[in-house]
């Protein structure tokens, strides 16, 4: 069943107003001045953007952003444009997203997802399944971020925690753990009308957990999703500027736009380049009027614009085309994910219109990027419409000649054509593509290493700086670990046949905070007794997005739980002992009196023994290692770290940390 959805939108004036400070005038001067004028004219105005002075370096273009009340966006205009330091100033332009007719049915048989195979995913998927340092921005509605098929896919920032009202890593965004509400300017993005669904259909489409045995699959497949809400209950995409700017600060590789309207801005121009600029491909959708007016963002330069075609390559019936199209993708009866409002389930549904024709095009342009992150929004463009299969000698298509781009994407093909401008040596980055690190003591430090022209053959790291020790390191990862807290300079070097490349790194060393905290289970609930300030929660290996001391396990299921202290948010965390939940059980005895467990060089004991013994050996972050069912276990070789030992005896779990150095 297809959730209701406003259809028949209308465009809405906008409450924002777009200002250009004249050369040399600082946006907050013109800000103050705005403050001071509600005097003057009755009523306040509020600065969208820039946020605060913090934030006025990141201004583009010497814009700004300013709120007024309903109604009064005229006058304000007029006032404004009298300001000595406002040199154009204009109503930011009505936008709207674009939906599916409710009158479209599935396509006859069981759900399929045609779309996938006609652009040619499958084989697109052979070459590169994505990268979760990818991430693809869906500016939209409100998303079902629980949706069992979405939930994983979430980029998260640990650096900011949640709710707690602060912008802890103070990049100006209070709260965007994970995502933005460009709207009321917090951490919020859920849908507040569960029925909304817009932001999860495009999402799912985009880049859906792949491969996970449920659901659909995503064209994305392991990029990740960054969520920006940028309408509030009234679905009207009022915010879709600001997208832009998240984009560049939390560094989006991809951002989609399955919005749009007629009215060119040059506030919304100006923000379009900047991501560009910055080297992020926007995609944007074509609209649904069935008509050749150009649609904005979409029709700006160096957008991809994408309009919608069906499983036979037949312009949709309502999509738009023109000579400002790119190209077309399936967007009639795509099957994604929903959440059903009536039955309070999260399903799928077929969609319909260029909003889900975009995302697969989003989804494709993240695909690329894994494997050539530094790759210009231009060569994305050019390599998807370059590689497009034409659709303009199908006979349905004969009125839309030369109105619908270069054709239909083909995933595949467009690979083929992007790899030909990988430099064809090794590259290598730090996995987030800085040059400035944070590790704890025994980290590893993630890394890339991307060979467009075979294998790499080595991996070099070379400390730069005394104190600084580093393990075996491989393409992906490698540990390091120091003597002192401080800064290190650190240089990789990787190789193929075609040559290698170098990359240097400042790393901050801190230690870990001297404490762990300890975890316990009480019936359904655990309690991290945690002495350090923060508190973060693991199930396996995931970080859940629970912050405080106490944890439900109904509401996360079964699993291998850890809680861990840390001193400041994102900073090195210490994690408790981890307690297995193999069952959700409504008591609980604690434990009582031990067995003695004892430990020599070559494993652990207990005595008595009187009954079977279970143990099971972890690595800190959860991943079992090795089991034994004899009194005594005889550790496997193991390498420097920190483990977990399990035993259960007498149906009671006792837990035993251990170090090997
Ligand atoms: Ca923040
Ligand atoms: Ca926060
Ligand atoms: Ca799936």
């Amino acid at each position: 069943m297809k959730a209701p959805e406003i259809q028949g939108q209308k465009y809405a004036p906008s409450d924002y107003l777009f200002v250009k400070i004249v050369p040399g005038g600082n946006p907050n001067d013109f800000l103050e001045w705005v403050h001071r004028s509600a005097g003057q004219l009755g009523f306040e105005m509020s600065a969208a953007f820039p946020f605060s002075r913090t934030r006025f370096p990141h201004a583009v273009n010497r814009l700004a952003v300013v709120k007024v009340p309903k109604g009064a966006a005229g006058v304000a205009l007029e006032w404004i444009l009298k300001s000595p330091l406002a040199e154009r100033a204009e109503q930011v332009p009505p936008r709207r997203f674009f939906y599916e007719p409710n009158d479209l049915g599935p396509p006859s048989g069981t759900p399929n997802q045609y779309a996938l195979h006609l652009c040619r995913l499958p084989e697109a998927w052979h070459i590169t399944r994505g990268d979760s340092s990818i991430s693809i921005l869906i500016s939209d509605n409100g998303f079902h971020l629980q949706h069992p098929d979405l939930i994983q896919q979430w980029v998260t920032y640990p650096s900011d925690l949640p709710n707690d009202g602060i912008d802890n890593d103070g990049n100006g965004y209070v709260d965007d753990y994970l995502g933005w509400n460009a709207v009321d300017n917090n951490g919020s993005v859920s849908a507040d009308v569960p029925a909304l669904t817009h932001a999860t259909a495009v999402s799912g489409i985009a880049s859906a957990r792949t491969d996970n045995g449920l659901g659909i699959a995503g064209a994305g497949f392991s990029c990740r999703l960054l969520p920006v809400k940028i309408s509030d209950s009234t679905n009207i995409p009022i915010a879709g500027y600001s997208a832009f700017f998240f984009a560049v600060d939390r560094g989006a590789h991809v951002i989609n736009c399955s919005w749009g309207g007629q009215i060119p801005s040059f506030g919304e121009q100006s923000l379009v380049d900047y991501a560009l600029s910055a080297g992020c491909v926007v995609v944007a959708a074509a609209g649904n009027d069935n008509d050749t007016i150009p649609v904005y963002p979409a029709a700006y330069p160096g957008v991809i614009s994408v309009a919608a075609t069906t499983a036979q390559d037949i312009r949709f019936s309502l999509s738009n085309f023109g000579s400002w199209i790119s190209l077309c993708a399936p967007g009639h009866a795509i099957f994604t994910t929903d959440f059903n409002a009536s039955s309070q389930q999260y399903t799928y549904a077929p969609r319909s219109g260029t909003s889900m024709a975009t995302p697969l095009v989003a989804g494709v342009a993240g695909l690329m990027k894994s494997l050539y992150p530094l790759a210009s929004p231009a060569l994305v463009k050019q390599c998807l419409t370059g590689s497009a299969d034409p659709i303009d000698q199908i006979p349905a298509n004969a009125p839309y000649t030369g109105l619908l781009g270069s054709g239909r994407l083909n995933a595949s093909a467009a690979l083929a054509c992007f790899r030909q401008f990988i430099p064809p040596k090794a590259q290598v980055r730090f996995s987030d593509d800085s040059t400035m690190a944070r590790f704890c003591a025994d980290d590893t430090i993630p890394i890339k290493a991307i060979s467009a022209a075979g294998p790499i053959q080595n991996v070099t790291w070379q400390a730069l700086s005394p104190g600084l020790h580093i393990g075996m390191p491989t393409d992906s990862i490698t540990p390091v670990w120091f003597d002192n807290p401080g800064f290190y300079q650190l240089r990789l070097i990787v190789n193929n046949t075609y040559g290698s490349d170098t990359t240097e790194v400042t790393l901050e060393a801190i230690s870990r905070p001297a404490l762990y905290p300890a975890l316990q289970r009480q019936a359904n609930t655990l309690q991290c007794t945690n002495p350090l300030p923060y508190t973060y929660w693991f199930k396996n290996d995931t970080l859940l997005p629970w912050f405080s001391d106490t944890l439900n396990v109904t509401q996360f299921g079964k699993g291998l739980y850890v809680c861990a202290g840390a001193t400041a948010p994102g900073g090195c965390r210490n994690p408790s002992n981890p307690i297995p939940v193999q069952d959700i059980i409504t008591s609980f005895v604690p434990n009582s009196t031990e067995p003695e467990i004892f430990q020599t060089p070559q494993g652990f004991g207990i005595h008595p023994v009187q009954g079977p013994v279970f143990w099971s050996l972890f690595s800190i972050t959860g991943q079992k290692m090795a089991v034994s069912t004899t009194a005594f276990f005889s550790l496997p070789s193991l390498s420097k770290g920190l483990y977990i030992l399990s035993l259960t005896y007498e149906n009671k779990n006792y837990f035993r940390r251990f170090v090997v150095w």
